[in-house]
């Protein structure tokens, strides 16, 4: 990267109706904070710039649902999304939000010059409308299969199976987000941006930028190769920026052509915040450039409309870089907000300090593959690679300084080993910020861990314990070689774990904050003599007898629903049935019709739907457990007198069966 151009960082803007979790943490916060915490200390001329994406559909839907108005809904996220990554260590310089007027002003710039320049025009189109809401359904308002992968759950603005941008009118079997109601056609008139204009000038930017990452890349490159169609850059709706021509009443821009727009406009915010109101003009103009962290959903969204809109503006250069974080999945099953299957950044900071956190999610895989988050996987690392390796280290380094030399960095004459090891911390630095400018996450952290773990192999080896008393001045020279490689552990964490490594630099008592020193602080070493503080470990240990609190402190294990008395458990009469005939019903691919035998309560007959999971040779003589006293029910013309009871899944069905051989018509208590 050329050294002297300004940069501006960016994390993808939240959208401002829900409190973030792992995965976005993981996928963009996370990376771009490292980075940036990195360049700062690298000397560079760097801003790191965020802001709530408080417009479009998602917002507007929840205001919608819950019967208040959207400005309430951004008000009462915004602090709380801010903080919540703050609190996980996340340094923006600047945290704005969308609905600032320097964002409406600087957004309505963009329109009019894009206006200007030909590159938006006016068209009627039909557009999805709700005959019960009376409304158009623009983007989330409508729902429905994405129709080129024909994912079910798809919605009017993208696929989230396939990642595919879409309009409402692509959906397959549409239905109104809010009432269900299957939408009808409508005439109306709307402003399009000519993206098709760029397609060629889109796929030279991509195939000749070395910067761009190769999924980045891929994915951007294949749907240029499908085509590019215009983009429809506003909707009826009130939310939004207000559309800056005559005869645009009851239209506001859409959400993404304002959103990345953002990024600019926050800028703005800061600057204007410092009093330099021309301060941002050296980061997206001149020689600056910025560089996106996002997830792999907003591919598209990064790769082609945003650089698209700045190619038409010709005001702004173009990205540098554009950083797309894979997903993470959690306890190997995809997380979802609406499964309630997810950690809330929120809910993990009640528990637990951010360090430990950023160290698996950085440490437990490279940004551009998918990683699992595994509550048994976090306590191993957390325990044998934090506490065991690092802390350990740490600890014991420093507490035999403080026994052995009074707490004095000791004078030393070094040996070959000793001074091998200080060049190792040359080396890690140099590996560290060669990873760091390649956005190689995890391959920078693990070299700062093999030097702990070598330095802990050193201290080992070379027993200072027991030299102090054989030859002191070896352990004196072991001591002062630990140290420093303590004090360059401190130093090189401190993009990764910025706590942790604040804690390291108190405790070796060095004035000032890690932070603000440079990135070569790692090789400047701390003088004999120089006094340290008193060492505590840095990270306390899960011990066998908490892992159960700790995954009850995790895991979003889901509520049972509203307890019963035992009395009313007992009103279910379950006993063991056999069955003795079974028949597929006449008419029907699911159901099936079984008699069977209950003992005592003598025979029923029973239509169960497991047509799909057994065959009728497979469960005649087959002992299950069958719940006698429900209401009877007629399905098909023919009598259900007890129900089947069997465990579902996701993909199959399973008939429970006693392990032991008990007579039909035992009962199940
Ligand atoms: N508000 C969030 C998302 O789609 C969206 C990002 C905007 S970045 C300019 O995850
Ligand atoms: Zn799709």
């Amino acid at each position: 990267m050329e050294k002297h151009e300004p940069l501006v960082v960016t994390s993808a803007l939240p959208y401002t109706n829900d409190r973030p979790h792992l995965g976005h943490l993981r996928s963009t916060y996370l990376p771009a904070d490292v980075y940036v915490r990195y360049l700062r200390r690298a000397g560079r001329d760097v801003i790191f710039i965020c802001a709530t994406d408080e417009h479009g559909t998602p917002i507007a839907l929840r205001a919608e649902k819950e019967k208040v108005s959207p400005k309430e809904i951004v008000d009462r996220y915004y602090p709380l999304i801010r903080d919540d990554y703050e609190r996980m260590g996340c340094s923006f310089d600047f945290f704005s939000r969308t609905t600032e007027k320097i964002h409406y002003e600087t957004t309505q710039e963009f329109f009019i010059k894009l206006l200007g320049n030909g590159f938006i025009y006016e068209q009627e189109l039909e557009q999805l409308r709700c005959p019960r809401c009376e409304k158009y359904l623009p983007d989330r308002y409508v729902e429905g299969q994405c129709p080129y992968c024909g994912f079910d759950g798809a919605r009017g603005d993208s696929c989230d199976s396939c990642g595919r941008y879409l309009r409402p009118i692509d959906l397959k079997g549409p239905s109104c987000a809010i009432c269900g109601t299957k939408p009808e056609l409508s005439t109306t008139k709307h402003w399009f941006f000519k993206l098709t204009a760029f397609q060629d000038r889109l796929g030279e930017w991509l195939e000749n930028n070395p910067n761009i990452p190769a999924n980045v890349k891929n994915y951007a490159l294949g749907w240029i190769k499908e085509g590019l169609k215009d983009w429809c850059i506003t909707r009826d709706m009130t939310w939004g920026v207000p559309v800056p021509v005559e005869g645009a009443d009851g239209k506001v821009i859409y959400v993404w052509f304002d959103a990345p727009i953002g990024y600019i406009s926050s800028t703005k915010a800061y600057f204007a915040s410092k009093g330099e109101p021309d301060g941002w003009k050296r980061y997206w103009q001149g020689n600056g450039r910025a560089i996106h962290f996002i997830g792999k959903d907003i591919i598209y969204h990064h790769a082609i409309f945003w650089p698209a809109i700045l190619m038409g503006t010709a005001e702004y250069n173009l990205p540098r870089s554009i950083i797309a974080g894979e997903y993470l999945t959690l306890e190997n099953k995809k997380m979802s907000k609406s499964r309630g299957w997810f950690i809330g950044i929120d809910e993990y900071l009640k528990n637990f300090d951010p360090d430990p956190m950023r160290y698996y999610l950085l440490a437990v895989a490279p940004l551009e593959r998918d990683a699992d988050f595994s509550v048994d996987e976090f306590i191993k690392r957390h325990n044998d690679e934090l506490a065991d390796v690092l802390g350990n280290f740490i600890h014991r380094t420093l507490t035999f300084i403080e026994r052995f030399f009074n707490s004095r960095i000791p004078k030393a004459t070094l040996s070959d080993e000793d001074n091998n090891l200080l060049a190792l911390v040359e080396k890690t630095e140099k590996e560290v910020a060669e990873a760091l400018e390649a956005f190689r996450f995890r391959d920078a952290l693990m070299s700062i861990f093999a030097l702990s773990h070598e330095g802990n192999k050193y201290l080992n080896n070379s027993a200072p314990w027991i030299t102090i008393k054989t030859d002191p001045n070896k352990a004196a020279a072991t001591l002062y070689a630990s140290a420093q490689v303590v004090k360059a552990l401190g130093s090189l964490l401190s993009p990764f774990l910025p706590f942790t490594s604040e804690k390291i630099w108190n405790v070796l008592n060095i004035e000032g904050s890690v932070h603000k020193t440079k990135w070569s602080a790692c090789k400047e070493p701390m003088k004999a003599g120089h006094e340290l503080g008193k060492s505590t470990p840095l990270f306390k240990k899960v011990l066998p007898a908490d892992v159960g609190q700790v995954k009850a402190n995790l895991i979003p294990f889901k509520d049972v629903g509203p307890r019963i008395k035992i009395e009313d458990f007992k009103k279910a009469k379950i006993a063991i049935g056999e069955v003795v005939k079974v028949e597929h019903v006449k008419g029907s691919r699911d159901l099936l019709h079984l008699e069977v035998d209950l003992g005592e309560f003598g025979r029923k007959s029973c239509v169960a739907g497991i047509a799909k999971y057994y065959s009728p040779e497979e469960l005649l003589k087959k002992k299950i457990a069958v719940l006698t006293n429900i209401e009877p029910a007629t399905l098909f013309g023919l009598k259900s007198e007890v129900m089947l009871l069997a465990a579902e899944s996701e993909d199959t069905v399973s008939l429970l069966s006693p392990d032991r051989a008990v007579p039909p018509g035992s009962n199940i208590r």
